[in-house]
């Protein structure tokens, strides 16, 4: 009997240790701690955290203390003659009273309130001396970037492969935490981070800038940056915000300044090329090459590859009667409910949102053109990016 004990206790040990240890093999960046705070109001959210920590510790340690120590010194057991504590109230009975009370409200106010109170004060304080404004939106289910200072603009979507989604593919080490156009922003600047939504509400969250705020339809909200340290910083959506909620990370490359600088005018040249691409016309090859790319980027989370689409909620685009209804009226404008109206102007109410300030006259006609051509559609004609350009002004 005597014998067969150790063993049993090995086995569950080892037992325990390959339970704890299985997870971790998963995760090649296991911790414990929080990441590595690189702006203010990071660090000033995990040293609170520590404080807070350091406190509720020392009182849980004192608390438990005097409990235990009273329970086995006052047992029962141990003949210990009860106390009676009923009868009129003494002097040292206020006395108990108000000096734990005194000492909670020290730790209260003192050693809890004043610094959480000056953090949420620094938290709050966006305008004051900002160097730079970033405009973020959320919509399902990619972010927009907008500098409006510098005019830039652009939308950030998912770029982890689909087969890696469906398991077709290996994991890379940054799955679902990667974007075609990361946010680009100058260290050591106060950036002043202005967030609002198209749809339903998201969250844009950084965990390394201590930074998780609510992006709502119809309302401004506002938060601040001041990255310290170059560096990658990934983050996602955290809000439930619809079925691809997963899929809509948020990705921000802090940079020296001259190197934002020169991205930024980068960007600026990106978009004058897209204004100038409107002025040429576009053979029909080239819009449905451009329009793939654009569909597979955009508009694919939706309607689905091949045109698909996701019955009730996602309509399919092979077959639909609008993507092969006509394209301009006589007079060459838009017809209400038509192709070009739908992917402009959206359908209010539904997920389909309007297109026109998103993308590019070049992205718009390319798309649309690669619609009315492929999925088995054959409508056989096309939409130029200067057409697109001019219906711009037109209202329904
Ligand atoms: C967030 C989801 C979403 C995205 C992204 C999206 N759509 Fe839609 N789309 C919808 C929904 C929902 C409808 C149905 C609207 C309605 O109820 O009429 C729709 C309808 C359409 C229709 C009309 C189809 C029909 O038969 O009713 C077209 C055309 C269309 N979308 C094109 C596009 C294009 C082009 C893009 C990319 C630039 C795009 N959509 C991106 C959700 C989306
Ligand atoms: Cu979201």
């Amino acid at each position: 009997m005597k014998m067969s004990r150790v063993p049993r206790r090995a086995l569950h040990r080892l037992a325990f240790a390959a339970a704890c240890g299985a997870p971790h093999a998963a995760h090649a960046a296991f911790q414990w701690n929080f990441p590595e705070p690189v702006t203010p109001i990071a660090r000033d959210t995990l040293k609170i955290h520590n404080e807070f920590m350091t406190v509720i510790t020392a009182l849980f340690v004192v608390v438990f203390a005097i409990m235990i120590y009273s329970m086995i010194k006052h047992r029962k057991g141990a003949d210990h003659p009860p106390a009676k504590f009923t009868g009129p109230s003494g002097k040292l009975q206020w006395f108990w009273t108000l000096v734990p009370f005194a000492i909670l409200l020290f730790i209260d106010f003192v050693l809890m309130g004043v610094p959480a109170v000056e953090a949420v004060v620094n938290m709050e304080d966006t305008q004051n001396k900002a160097d730079m404004v970033l405009k973020v939106t959320g919509m399902q289910w990619k972010w927009q970037y907008e500098y409006p200072d510098a005019g830039v603009k652009y939308i950030s979507t998912l770029a982890t492969p689909r087969d890696q989604i469906e398991n077709q593919a290996p994991k890379d080490e940054h799955y679902l935490l990667e974007v075609d156009n990361p946010v680009v922003l100058p260290v050591g600047k106060k950036v002043r981070v202005l967030i609002t939504s198209t749809d339903v509400i998201h969250t844009w969250w950084v965990p390394q800038f201590g930074v998780k705020r609510d992006a709502i339809p119809g309302f401004l909200r506002e938060t601040w940056l001041r990255i310290d340290k170059p560096g990658i910083y990934r983050g996602q959506c955290a809000e439930l915000c619809g079925k691809d909620h997963g899929f809509m990370p948020v990705v921000v490359k802090a940079v020296p300044e001259p190197e934002y600088l020169a991205w930024l005018d980068q960007k600026k040249a990106e978009a004058a090329a897209a204004a100038s691409s409107s002025d040429r016309v576009w053979t029909k090859e080239e819009l449905i090459d451009k329009g793939k790319e654009v569909y597979g980027r955009i508009c694919m989370a939706c309607h689905q590859p091949e045109g698909r689409g996701l019955p009730p909620t996602f309509p399919p685009l092979a077959g639909s009667k609008i993507v092969n209804g006509p394209l301009l009226s006589a007079e060459g404008r838009i017809i209400r409910d038509s192709h070009v109206d739908r992917v402009m102007n959206g359908k209010a109410g539904t997920a389909m949102q309007p297109f026109k300030n998103l993308l590019t006259d070049l992205e718009i006609a390319s798309v649309i053109t690669y619609e009315r051509n492929s999925f088995g559609n054959a409508r056989g004609d096309m939409i130029q990016p200067a057409q697109i350009r001019s219906l711009r002004q037109e209202k329904l």
